[in-house]
């Protein structure tokens, strides 16, 4: 333990914090990095009902941070209220998005609390899969409290059903934990990128504090005090905590594994490590200090050595702090204030829940096909049994193999096994679809960003790309075209094994890949 890390006495918790604890244990034992049993799947809380106590799974089940499964079938929202904050991050420049929980990039509309619950209920009524507020920005939500909690006491009392969620960098939360629980917020993230000053004033040139400008070493002190005090607070009161971590080589790499178990010993629910985002032309100190973010292997070897910590996050898109839709897409545009104005807003909670049935549904149903596809696995000769590959996936959501390689901005990423197809990241790209043609400029990049995947799992893709990702060594593959992603994956290993078994291939292992700067965007793509 580093000397930063004694300042929090962590023994005083309370019994909802040892529930909490339990519950990680239970979790963690089925959940990420292990090679779990039929039906136990992948990263993130990802556990089912049968994994946790009820009360915890209804925070979890369709909020699509808190739960990988929960990604591919429900949508969140953020609306940019809280454009203050009272730190400074080197990989944040104020004119753009808090990179805590969204990438840099302009917010197009900041709004006040009434035009954000008047966006929400718009929302709600488009999409009904959309079950989450977050509120991420664009500066730090609890340096603007009452922005933020007008806007979560209004959304209450109209919309009971979607649940309420912030993020913070934790400098503020202390004072605020009464006021989160009175609203009835569950689900709070703090991003921790360290828990030793030394580390800390490397990140954080200062905070404003107490009326107060502090820098250096006690700067990044007294957040860090503040951050483990208002983790620990949060567990004691039973709000579900996820922790964002940005991964800086060269600052915090090594260090997030002591991250890791320090936020888990105070009850955090979930770890999320993100890559850096740092282009120069985002005008942040590390954009312009030519401070590199981690490529994919490198984010994964951390995320990998923290496997038996906190339960990891993997599936996060840094998204904007007015990002609307499935996690990796993004709707803002469609949900303007002018076109909300123009809009016939029913909030029909009945229709809503409805929905949400059919798409319990659905994810059940994926659920059990992976059971049956991990049950049907068999050994082969002259394979290692260990083997583990890393597949790519297009897929528009709904948990299926059901995109068009043209039409991808993104591949999920499954590393899959005899024992388990296991969801590990995503992979932004550039459109290959440009205008109904293929743009075949573009591959390079893309298979720059899959370099680290034997397969590309489709629906359908033109000859092309097709040849062009065979001679990288990559095999594009929509034998499984609206299958449900894990069974598709494991069916495409087990014939993967038959293969190289009966000598037809003879397996390779793969090369790094990039990860791409910048999310996707759906606003900036069509304005491009
Ligand atoms: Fe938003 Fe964050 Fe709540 Fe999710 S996002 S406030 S927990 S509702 Fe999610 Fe987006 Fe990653 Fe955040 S994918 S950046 S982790
Ligand atoms: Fe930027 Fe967010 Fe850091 Fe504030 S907390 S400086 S808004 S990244």
């Amino acid at each position: 333990m580093s000397q930063a890390t004694a300042y929090v006495d962590a023994s005083n918790l309370s019994k909802s914090r040892q529930a909490v604890s339990q519950i990680l244990e239970t979790v963690a034992a089925g959940g990420c990095s292990s090679t779990g049993g039929a039906g136990k799947s992948s990263c993130g809380s990802s556990g089912g009902p049968d994994d946790m106590p009820a009360e915890i799974w209804e925070k979890v089940k369709n909020h699509p941070c808190y739960s990988e499964e929960a990604h591919h079938h429900y949508a969140r929202m953020h609306v940019a209220v809280a454009p203050a904050c009272n730190i400074q991050c080197n990989y944040c420049n104020r004119k753009y998005d808090c990179s805590n929980e969204s990438r840099p990039g302009v917010v197009s509309q900041k709004l006040t609390p009434d035009q954000a619950v008047k966006k929400v209920l718009a929302v709600a009524s488009e999409i009904p899969q959309m079950t989450v507020l977050g509120i991420a920005g664009p500066g730090d939500s609890l340096a603007n409290p009452k922005k933020t909690f007008d806007t979560m006491r209004m959304l209450h009392e109209q919309a009971p059903d979607i649940k309420l969620c912030l993020s913070t960098n934790g400098l503020a939360l202390p004072d605020q934990v009464d006021e989160i629980v009175k609203y009835n917020i569950d689900h709070v993230t703090i991003t921790i990128n360290m828990v030793d000053p030394a580390v800390g004033e490397k990140i954080y040139p200062w905070i404003f504090y107490n009326h107060k400008r502090y820098t250096g070493y006690e700067a990044a002190k007294i957040l860090h005090e503040r951050q483990m005090q208002g983790l620990e607070m949060l567990t004691a009161r039973g709000v579900l905590t996820k922790i964002n971590s940005v991964l800086i080589p060269g600052i915090n790499d090594e260090h997030l594994i002591e991250v890791n178990r320090e936020v888990k010993k105070r009850g955090a629910f979930l770890h999320n490590i993100m890559p850096l985002i740092s282009e120069a032309e985002h005008g942040t100190v590390f954009g312009l200090t030519g401070q590199r973010g981690p490529t994919a292997q490198e984010l994964k070897a951390v995320q990998d050595a923290c496997a038996g910590g906190a339960n990891l996050m993997r599936h996060c898109r840094q998204c904007r702090a007015d990002a609307v839709g499935l996690l990796g897409e993004d709707r803002s545009e469609e949900f303007t204030l002018d076109k909300i104005d123009e809009m016939d807003v029913v909030y029909d909670l009945d229709k809503r829940r409805a929905y949400q049935e059919q798409v319990e549904a659905e994810r059940q149903a994926q659920v059990a096909a992976k059971s049956e596809a991990l049950a049907a696995q068999a050994t082969h000769a002259g394979v290692d049994p260990d083997m583990k590959l890393l597949v790519a996936v297009a897929t528009e959501g709904h948990g299926k193999v059901n995109q068009h390689f043209g039409h991808a901005t993104e591949f999920q990423i499954f590393e899959v096994s005899r024992g388990e197809a296991l969801f590990v990241g995503h992979r932004r790209v550039d459109l290959y679809c440009q205008g109904g043609y293929g743009e075949d400029e573009q591959l390079p990049s893309i298979v720059k960003a899959i370099n680290d995947c034997h397969a590309v799992l489709v629906s359908k893709i033109g000859a092309c790309p097709r040849d062009e990702l065979k001679a990288a060594g990559i095999e594009p593959v929509d034998a499984y075209a609206h299958e449900f992603i894990e069974k598709a994956a494991l069916s495409w290993f087990a014939d993967y094994c038959d293969r190289v078994a009966r000598g037809d291939i003879v397996h390779q292992a793969r090369g790094d890949a990039h990860i791409r700067q910048g999310a996707f965007s759906g606003a900036a793509e069509k304005a491009a």
